[in-house]
């Protein structure tokens, strides 16, 4: 080998957490990330989010509300099934006291969220804050975490996108929170929802999200279905009660998912919480967080889900993550595709935008992703292909490229005979005689799906 330098590996760089806001873990990133244009080759820079651009009546910035995910990025260290952590994340070190480490570990996501130019955040309360020896312990610890995360949002301007409990996570979730056999169990997931939310609320959350982690069954054998839905539609009854009582003015979100961990998850997907919802007389407190990669698994593209939610009045946030084609688990990596992102994209626009919502990424690095630039290149990433989309969805939308199409596709339920079905004037006798008397024997027309694919393709291909 001689004299031969192999150059330094990420894992001799794990030193270096710096003790407060004045120093810096992310030595190889000097400032913020800057827009530089399409034409830029620079890694390091945006080529399609330009934060003050306006695209219709608002910016890119005010569309997209960017925010980070504390938990994979900054609670997470690339531990998988098969193997222990790759990831340079020195403050989850087994040795550190667990505030200390809480506090470093929020000091380098706030440098983070500010080199990258993330409008937001969002955490679950164990993502920001130790699990103490007792539960009046973990509250006391987050309390002061989120004393200490009021402080960071105050010196940066980062705001909080939405705020979770991990009701998942421990192992006394195993059998759910709120679907759990044991009402003791419901009572401590409400406890603790009732901290997460007051939390949320004193930092100002635009949002509060559950995610029905365990809320579902390994196995019917054991599992009264009709109770746990009942005691789901209470504990959701019991949070909208607490966000009036404590003035939250932020949106109460669901985020479907069909499975993982559990094998059913009651939250399937956007058209089962929304009958969810009407059951439980939730319907005009609640809405939807909708997640790429948990529309996918519950076999549906994700503009499905989004335009389910459009249509409803049910569409709150996304989550922009996406799985990979090969694999059937919940992969959660950075979103690459613009096609995919523009069509939901054009739905959310058609829908009035994201209102309190925003696009959170809850995303994760790949294992073997070990530098810590790495993290930049993933939002970065994943920032542009949302940016980039957002355009093609405007130009779509503007054009009237897909509602034009569909409008024309529908023109005859605007006549007489599709208002008189739909206002229920008519009966089957009446329609059976209609077609009699005029011999009805109509013509298929051409859905035209192959034009639209390509109609698609020239504004992915055209937007600059
Ligand atoms: C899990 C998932 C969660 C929620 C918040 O699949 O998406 O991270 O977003 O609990
Ligand atoms: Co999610």
């Amino acid at each position: 080998m001689g004299d031969y330098d192999p150059g330094m590996t990420s894992a001799d760089t794990s030193a270096g957490l710096p003790a407060d806001s004045s120093g810096e873990f992310f030595t190889d990133v000097p400032g913020p990330i800057r827009y530089e244009g399409p034409d830029s080759d620079n890694p390091l820079a945006f080529r399609w989010y330009d934060a003050g651009r306006m695209v219709g009546d608002r910016t890119m910035a005010e569309h997209l509300r960017f925010a980070v995910a504390y938990w994979h990025s900054f609670a997470a260290d690339g531990a998988d099934q098969f193997g222990s952590g790759t990831w340079d994340r020195p403050w989850l070190a087994n040795d550190r006291d667990p505030m200390d480490a809480a506090r470093s570990k929020m000091v380098v996501a706030f440098e983070f969220f500010e080199k990258l130019g993330a409008p937001y955040f969002c955490f679950h309360d164990l993502d920001i804050a130790p699990e103490g020896g007792t539960f009046a312990e973990t509250c006391v610890d987050l309390d002061a975490m989120v004393d200490e995360a009021a402080g960071h949002m105050e010196r940066t301007g980062v705001k909080l996108l939405w705020g979770t409990a991990n009701l998942f996570s421990r192992p006394r979730f195993a059998a759910g929170a709120a679907t759990n056999p044991d009402p003791e169990l419901f009572a401590r997931a409400a406890a603790q929802v009732r901290h997460c939310l007051d939390a949320t609320h004193r930092l100002g959350g635009a949002n509060y999200v559950l995610w029905g982690g365990r809320e579902g069954y390994d196995t019917i054998l054991n599992t009264d279905v009709g109770r746990e839905l009942d005691q789901l539609g209470r504990f959701l009854n019991l949070v909208v009660e607490h966000k009036h009582t404590i003035g939250f003015e932020g949106t109460i979100l669901i985020e479907p998912k069909p499975h993982e961990p559990t094998k059913h998850q009651y939250d399937h997907d956007s058209q089962t919480i929304a009958g969810f919802l009407r059951k439980y007389d939730l319907i005009d407190e609640v809405k939807l967080n909708i997640e790429v990669n948990h529309a996918t698994l519950a076999g549906h593209d994700f503009v499905h889900e989004v335009t389910v939610a459009v249509d409803d009045g049910l569409l709150g946030s996304i989550d922009a993550n996406r799985g990979d084609g090969r694999l059937g688990w919940d992969t959660d990596q950075f979103p690459t595709s613009v096609e995919e992102m523009s069509l939901a994209m054009h739905e959310i626009l058609r829908g009035g935008g994201l209102g309190t919502g925003g696009v959170n990424f809850d995303a994760k690095m790949r294992r073997q992703s070990v530098d810590r630039i790495d993290l930049f290149h993933a939002h970065i990433g994943g920032m542009d292909v949302m940016a980039r989309s957002l355009l093609v969805a405007h130009e779509m939308l503007t054009d009237g490229a897909l509602t034009g199409v569909k409008a024309d596709r529908y023109r005859g339920w605007d006549r007489r005979l599709g208002a008189d079905i739909m206002a229920g004037r008519l009966s089957l006798v009446d329609l059976d005689e209609m077609v009699a008397d005029h011999s009805l024997d109509p013509v298929p027309v051409s859905g035209r799906q192959e034009a639209l694919e390509n109609l698609v393709n020239r504004y992915v291909e055209r937007v600059c």
